[in-house]
């Protein structure tokens, strides 16, 4: 079968799946030169086996919000590849969840959680419940009722989730709750837990500070920093305010940053103390900024964020939300760096046009691997019944981030285009995964 022919197979597999679509073809895509090195991948039908979950898990999740109303929310967990480890990844919170977003999501952990070095398969699970509105009371009942499912699937040997989109630390902290009851078992079954019991410190800023870990090393490549620099960061969550506060560090300014309402813009620099109490603390909305900022400017439309100048892009909220045009614009407006600190943030013309034009561009996999790999080292201060501070596990993490950077660079080289980290990431993350799938024969 010729390399098109086997992914059309894939794709026409999963009809109605156009978010695992577009993973899979990029990865793909990055990959022929290793299929024409190593024909004894194509022959092992390795990547048709990378591209089939080894288990996907469906569930109703059955609860009763404040007004005594019985609500019904759809749970999954996909358990995609655990050749290097147990099942690792998020889980999401969102309306928009489905089967299709969390296997691109779980599709693209496998490469991710390889690229950290650390031994950790790839999964994702969510629910389409949406909490933006919901009392504690209400987050607490849909937690247990998932884990109700869930518990029976997961254990920290065997599959071991965490925080992603409407999922951080309250939520983390209730699924704990009930998997503990469940199992009757204090074990690290989940990782962004609190700091008191099992967490590990610089896991919550983990994606965003090792997003400018990566960023920094993909600028000294060109013998450039962050020094100076303006940034837009979009998303006004976990990611987007702890790599704007890692911005801050490095001695650039963030000007803008969004939810999925519309974005803020304060030319003197977001006041991140200020996002943080209106998102982690009130759980309010962006717009609110401007009460305390009567100088910085609130737009309608989160996708506007794009036509803000900057020297540096950092997606940091969704999927598919910088397109081909808003691409155009950023390389337009002078943009020289972008790195993707949310997952596939950017459309496959997107990042055609930054790729097209030079931008250095580092891409989710790579990127915002900092998060999992972080989570990598909480189950490890777990397992030694150990805490680590906040400066080992700091370290630890620039030290991988600097690791996924050149790992990435060289396999470009190697295999594709100097420089083109996309091609990297996915031939990188996919070696050590198809190595391990060979050795351990076909299951
Ligand atoms: P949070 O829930 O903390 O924040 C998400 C932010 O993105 C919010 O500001 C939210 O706005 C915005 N957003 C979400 N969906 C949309 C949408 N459809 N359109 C516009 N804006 C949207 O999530 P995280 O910060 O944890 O996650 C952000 C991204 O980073 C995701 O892609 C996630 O997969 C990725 N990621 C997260 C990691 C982690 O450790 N948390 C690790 C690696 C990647 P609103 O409140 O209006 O919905
Ligand atoms: O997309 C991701 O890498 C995450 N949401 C973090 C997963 C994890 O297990 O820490």
């Amino acid at each position: 079968m010729t390399g098109q022919e086997t992914l059309k197979k894939i794709l026409e597999k999963n009809p109605g799946e156009p978010e695992f679509h577009q993973a899979v073809t990029e990865v793909y895509e990055s990959l022929q030169p290793v299929f024409d090195k190593h024909p004894e991948y194509a022959e092992a039908k390795i990547f048709e086996r990378i591209a089939e979950p080894e288990r996907v898990i469906m569930f109703r999740v059955p609860w009763v919000n404040d007004k005594g109303e019985i609500q019904i929310n759809r749970g999954f967990r996909v358990q995609f590849n655990s050749a290097l480890g147990p099942y690792k990844g998020g889980i999401r919170f969102h309306k928009s969840v489905n089967l299709s977003t969390l296997k691109f999501l779980g599709f693209e952990q496998i490469f991710k959680n390889s690229l950290t070095g650390l031994m950790m398969g790839g999964g994702k699970g969510g629910s389409d419940f949406d909490p933006h509105g919901k009392t504690d009371m209400e987050v607490m009942r849909f937690c247990q009722s998932f884990m109700n499912e869930l518990y029976r699937h997961v254990g920290p040997d065997t599959d071991v989730p965490a925080g992603d989109i409407g999922v951080g630390a309250r939520e983390v902290g209730y699924l704990f709750g009930q998997y503990k009851k469940l199992t009757n078992s204090f074990t690290g079954v989940l990782t962004g837990k609190g700091l008191g019991w099992g967490g590990s410190l610089a896991r919550k800023e983990a994606t965003g500070f090792g997003l400018l870990y990566f960023v920094e090393e993909m600028l000294k490549t060109r013998n450039d920093s962050m020094k100076d620099k303006i940034v837009v960061s979009s998303g006004s969550g976990n990611v987007s305010i702890y790599a704007s506060e890692k911005c801050v560090q490095l001695g650039a300014k963030v000007v803008a940053m969004n939810d999925s309402a519309g974005y803020v813009y304060d030319k003197d620099g977001v006041d991140l103390k200020a996002v943080r109490q209106i998102k982690e603390v009130e759980r309010g909305r962006i717009k609110e900024y401007l009460k305390d900022h009567p100088k910085a400017e609130y737009h309608e439309g989160s996708a506007g964020i794009w036509n803000v100048k900057c020297d540096i892009a950092l997606p940091n909220a969704t999927q598919n939300e910088i397109d081909g045009k808003s691409a155009q614009t950023l390389v337009d407006n002078g943009v020289v760096a972008v790195g993707e600190g949310a997952n596939m943030p950017s459309t496959p013309d997107a990042v055609k046009v930054f790729l097209e034009n030079n931008i250095l561009f580092g891409p989710a996999k790579a990127a915002n691997a900092g998060g999992v790999a972080t989570s990598g080292l909480e189950m490890s201060q777990n397992s030694q019944r150990l805490s680590w501070s906040f400066y080992e596990v700091d370290s630890k993490l620039k030290q991988i981030m600097q690791n996924i950077h050149k790992s990435a660079l060289d396999a470009s080289e190697k295999y594709s285009t100097k420089g083109n980290l996309v091609d990297g990431a996915n031939i990188a993350g996919f070696l050590k995964v198809a190595g391990a799938m060979m050795e351990q024969g076909l299951v």
